[in-house]
């Protein structure tokens, strides 16, 4: 038994880049992370947890699990939303790991045990030119990667969303005022089906190719990306459109055969219900981290097996690895697995948040450590204070919003 919550602790770092973990720890004195960061509204979660929740853990039962995410979501009159979501999610995660800890078993073994060998994941291959893409994608196939996301750079525009300084990793959140960038659908539906042609071309048709249009289409605008895509077999298509407006999709649907994935940016089960239920994807991207934990991931994905809909969880480098332990756990679990998201840390990340979880053959791997298997070194996280940085916003070529 591990007993009431004695402390619950939250810590900001920002080894490279921001991250929010909560450190619960039990009287007992075994401890839990859940992963709380939000990219570029880090602090407003950070308040969240320490001005309305963790006021509220302590004396509570740690083995209560359920009733505690129901104790934040229902109990609390304002529901849902990143801010919320992140904060309900970092208890619950936290609380998985003491409840895995203390029975001395892996998390994946708590929610049913291992449905597969290993979780197969997807990285990043982002390039300014066609001839930088394929030395990208070359490299990830080199690592043993089995699918690779191709984002290019798009002749006309400066900047392209997928296309940052470094490699192995995408970190778009670069200044603490919003840079700005510049987009053109028009160049855009124009030059990216070229790449994808010129890279299913020079790597076969067995490695699975992705690509992210980031929510800057409208529903006819993607019907015509995915029509324009169906030649180069895509895994998905992902977040074609903005997804508020979930009927959209249906349009998209009765146009193309490319799979579709969207959920990144859905906090529960009400932004996907439809989505799901009607049939009108194939992924959901939903996470850990920003879809109120384990507890609330599971009921996604547990409606979405019923409707053949798969899982492809977020795994950008902005979810931390304490988030991604969690979502390996689940992955390795669900029946209903697709595909996850890893975007490689940094060495100072992972110095931080040292882990059991693996990479081999294109595959992780959480490890067989009790709980989650992901560890917080505080002192060395004290080492790096926060650092403000935005996401960036987009204009169109007359300097009209759009969507980033
Ligand atoms: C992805 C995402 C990221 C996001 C980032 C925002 O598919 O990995 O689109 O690149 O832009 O995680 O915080
Ligand atoms: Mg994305």
């Amino acid at each position: 038994m591990a007993g009431r919550i004695v402390d619950a602790r939250v810590v900001v770092t920002c080894p490279g880049r921001n991250f929010v973990t909560l450190r619960l720890e039990t009287e007992d004195g075994i401890t839990g992370l859940g992963d709380a960061t939000l990219n570029g509204r880090e602090l407003a979660v950070a308040a969240y947890l320490t001005e309305h929740v963790v006021p509220t853990l302590i004396g509570r039962d740690s083995a209560r699990i359920e009733d505690t995410w129901q104790y934040l979501y229902r109990g609390a009159y304002w529901r849902r939303g990143p801010v919320t979501m992140s904060a309900i999610a970092a208890v619950d995660t936290a609380l998985w790991d003491i409840k895995g800890k203390t029975a001395g078993l892996p998390v994946y073994q708590l929610l049913g045990g291992r449905s597969r060998d290993g979780v197969t994941v997807y990285g990043h291959a982002n390039g300014e030119t066609v001839e930088d893409v394929l030395g990208e994608v070359a490299r990830y196939v080199d690592l043993g990667y089995r699918a690779v996301r191709v984002q290019a750079g798009i002749p006309g525009l400066t900047t392209t969303y997928g296309v940052g300084r470094d490699r192995l990793f995408y970190e778009p959140a670069d200044a603490a005022i919003p840079s700005e960038a510049t987009w053109s659908t028009e160049r855009y539906l124009a030059h990216v089906p070229t790449v994808l042609a010129r890279v299913r071309q020079e790597f076969g048709p067995e490695l699975r190719l992705l690509h992210d249009a980031h929510h800057r289409l409208t529903p006819i605008e993607a019907a015509r990306l995915g029509r324009a895509l169906e030649p180069f077999a895509l895994t998905w298509l992902e977040d074609p459109v903005p997804a508020e407006l979930q009927e959209g999709f249906r349009l998209i649907r009765q146009h193309t055969t490319t799979p579709l994935a969207v959920g990144e940016v859905f906090n529960t089960v009400w932004d996907c219900h439809r989505l799901i239920t009607e049939q009108l994807i194939d992924y959901v991207r939903t996470t850990v981290v920003h879809a109120g934990g384990i507890t609330h991931l599971r009921r996604i994905l547990d409606l979405a097996a019923l409707h053949q809909v798969r899982s492809g969880s977020h795994g950008a480098t902005d979810l931390s690895p304490v988030c991604m332990a969690a979502a390996l756990h689940v992955d390795l679990a669900v029946p209903n697995f697709g595909l996850q998201e890893y975007m490689r840390h940094t060495e100072a990340t992972d110095a931080v948040f040292p882990h059991s979880y693996r990479f081999a053959d294109g595959q992780l791997h959480p490890g067989d450590e009790p709980g989650l298997g992901v560890d917080l070194d505080e002192e060395l996280a004290a080492r790096y204070p926060y650092r403000p940085a935005s996401l960036p916003v987009n204009r169109l070529e007359d300097g009209t919003m759009h969507d980033w």
